[in-house]
């Protein structure tokens, strides 16, 4: 994995904010929470999936240190987030609830993202500033840029925050959304998680550069690459492209190295095409794993304290499970709303 690194070639941004103030005690032990809470609500949603209960599921492990890190740098409620489909723990982060999630999966009329019409993981709570996952992959950049303009022509403060997988690098929603908000320096924080792998096409062949922080120098804005297994390093790294754009400084792409520890998603084998020491290099680099032993050697954790915050997350999966498979489907009545169609 990457140490941090800036790409500063032909950028025109200020010079780089002082670090941020390191994040300590209670608050890396609620990153830990937020990351173990995501992974077991993922590996909860692939057993209900393969016991036939949910039609589909697609995953956020390998992800979580990326999401939850790069979170925890927003406002929550204030600052405008378009997550793509992984993002477990950065809707977790900002507010959604195990009891959201297991709706959405479930398709229940209670769901807070489309009331049982999106597919699962499309994210979306107007309460929390979530703007909901539209599933052609990219779209969200342009989209993003677009929030952003709107927030400064309105002289807010708050900046927005776009995720997404580097296989949307490659696609012209990108560089669009890229080119327009760096000319228009809009506080927009495009955080990319680079598992290296779009479905079943390598990095290698979705891109003749070796890092997506690379491309930002093309739009004159500064790209970091950052180690996305490290939830201290990608908060740092998210927290100085924060300061950034809410003083007018512009955008920047965060080029965070994650690992996909699942297949693609529910409907995919990847033994098909993943060579096996690539999956087994993957899992060396688990993040919870890798933040539970950082946090043991800083004395913040003992496997007393470890137990019970698994345990929490377990019962809180348990909920959000039983709560959503008792709650009621859409009313086949509702059937056609909120559709809409173009007049011909
Ligand atoms: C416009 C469009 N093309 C193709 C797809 C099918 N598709 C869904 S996910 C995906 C791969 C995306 O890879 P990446 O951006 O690297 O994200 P990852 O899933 O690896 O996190 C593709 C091609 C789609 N949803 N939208």
């Amino acid at each position: 994995m990457r140490s941090t690194m800036e790409s500063s070639l032909g950028t025109k941004t200020s010079p780089t904010p002082a670090a941020p103030t390191p994040l300590l005690g209670e608050q890396l032990l609620d990153l830990y929470r937020t990351m173990m809470l995501s992974r077991l609500l993922d590996e909860r949603m692939w057993i209900l999936n393969r016991q036939g209960r949910a039609p589909f599921t697609i995953s956020c492990q390998g992800h979580e240190a990326t999401q939850v890190g790069s979170a925890r740098a927003f406002k929550t409620g204030y600052d405008l987030i378009f997550p793509y489909y992984r993002d477990i723990g950065v809707v977790l982060s900002m507010g959604m609830t195990p009891r959201d999630l297991m709706l959405a999966f479930f398709a229940r009329a209670a769901d807070p993202s489309s009331g049982g019409r999106q597919m699962p993981n499309h994210f979306g709570s107007a309460a929390h500033r979530i703007i909901s996952v539209s599933s052609p992959v990219a779209t969200q950049i342009p989209q993003a840029a677009g929030a952003a303009l709107a927030a400064k022509i309105r002289r807010e403060s708050s900046v927005v925050a776009v995720y997404f997988g580097e296989g949307c690098t490659s696609s012209g929603h990108f560089h669009e959304g890229l080119n327009f908000a760096s000319i228009h320096r809009l506080p927009v924080i495009f955080i990319c998680e680079n598992n290296h792998w779009a479905i079943s096409v390598p990095q290698e062949k979705e891109m003749a550069v070796a890092t997506v922080a690379e491309r930002a120098c093309a739009y004159g804005m500064s790209g970091v690459v950052v180690d996305g297994t490290d939830p201290l390093a990608v908060y740092e790294a998210t927290a100085v492209a924060v300061e950034r754009a809410r003083h007018g400084s512009g955008p920047t792409l965060i080029d965070a190295q994650v690992c996909r520890l699942r297949p693609h998603s529910s409907d995919d084998d990847d033994r098909r095409y993943r060579p096996a020491d690539d999956i087994e290099s993957a899992r060396q680099h688990d993040p919870l794993d890798r933040f539970r032993r950082t946090l043991q050697e800083r004395g913040l954790l003992d496997r007393t304290l470890d137990e019970e915050i698994r345990n929490r997350a377990i019962a809180a999966v348990d909920d959000a499970v039983a709560f959503a498979e008792a709650s009621p489907d859409p009313d086949p009545s509702t059937l056609r709303l909120h559709v809409y169609r173009s007049e011909g």
